[in-house]
């Protein structure tokens, strides 16, 4: 048994649809052509995203887990007295396991961009967790979040693994911080996983792989936004291209035209040149420091770090 609280009705759903609409036409218009990366996470994105982070070249993902693993017990001491975990961004809800074992918390939030697959996975934890009231709120977490009415508001923590803020450049990044805090009570928490800056050699082949799996996971966005929007994308016309920014700390992922290209969709349509670019994500490799001031600006007190024995990736535990 497992209990789903879908809190999209279909009239959200038709203006939530409008608004990716409008949203993705503005990106496409801009002189740099852009597409949000949360356009990656339809139901292939999902499956490709999972086949990344069990990529030899994909650290993250392992990294993070092992540090859970192995601070599991010093985490579970500090963040005793969580009875309320919520999870954004949380996906298969693979990451969430650990912590419910170790903390034991009565209720489970999971909020992500793809309801179906996130469904599955919370409808998972429940078989695994008996009496752990766990839900799934499908949302858009780059906009204001809206969580199930009767969630208690103490014990709260919220738990967003991954490096999945690395998406956020600094200023978005500190807003949904924000807000993240704004979910909190005075006894509340946050625990957050961060990809440290790294050398180029070990970054650059986590997001262009030998199998090519984050090249395919990149085009995908294509036939989404074609779903989406109508458009005519075609995925042979485009390269996958990914390289750090050392000036922003971020690693960039574009789609390269290879050759001179329109591309129409209904009432418009735009032209590109041969090598001109569509940027579909950064991933911001934030410094510790940077990262621990970004979370006192956002309002959080003290910290605790938890990070590998070479320092690639960390887990930062905030007070509210
Ligand atoms: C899910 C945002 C953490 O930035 O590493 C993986 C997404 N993009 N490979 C990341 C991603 C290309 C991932 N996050």
């Amino acid at each position: 048994f497992c209990s789903i609280n879908d809190v999209i009705s279909p009239v959200v759903e038709s203006s939530a649809l409008h608004a990716a609409r409008a949203d993705l036409l503005h990106g496409l218009l801009q002189p740099q052509a852009r597409i949000s990366p949360k356009y990656l996470y339809d139901a292939r994105g999902c499956e490709l995203f999972e086949q990344i982070t069990r990529l030899p070249e994909y650290y993250p993902t392992r990294t993070e887990a092992a540090i859970l693993a192995d601070a599991g017990p010093a985490m579970a001491q500090v963040l005793q007295g969580c009875e309320v975990l919520i999870e954004l961004g949380a996906g298969n809800c693979e990451k969430v396991r650990a912590l419910c074992r170790s903390l034991r918390p009565r209720h489970f939030v999971g909020v992500d961009i793809a309801g179906d697959f996130l469904s599955q996975a919370v409808c998972r934890l429940a078989d695994e967790f008996p009496g752990l009231d766990a839900r799934a709120v499908q949302a858009d977490i780059t906009g204001p979040l809206q969580l199930p009415p009767d969630l208690p508001r103490n014990g709260r923590l919220v738990f967003y693994p991954g490096s999945s803020i690395g998406n956020f450049d600094p200023a978005d990044a500190l807003a949904m911080l924000r807000r993240m805090h704004e979910l909190l009570g005075p006894d509340g928490g946050l625990l957050i996983g961060i990809d440290l800056p790294k050398p180029l050699q070990w970054l650059e082949p986590a997001y262009d792989d030998a199998q090519g799996v984050t090249a395919r996971f990149n085009l995908n966005v294509l036939s989404h936004v074609n779903r989406l929007l109508g458009s005519d994308f075609g995925e042979d016309d485009w390269a996958h291209h990914a390289f750090f920014n050392s000036g922003h700390s971020r690693i960039e992922m574009h789609l390269r035209a290879r050759r001179p290209l329109t591309v129409a969709w209904p009432g418009g349509g735009r032209h590109f040149a041969e090598s001109e670019t569509i940027h579909t994500e950064n991933s911001y490799k934030y410094p510790l420091s940077q990262f621990q001031a970004t979370l006192a600006e956002a309002g959080f007190g003290v910290c605790q770090v938890w990070t590998d024995e070479r320092q690639w990736f960390a887990m930062v535990h905030a007070h509210a």
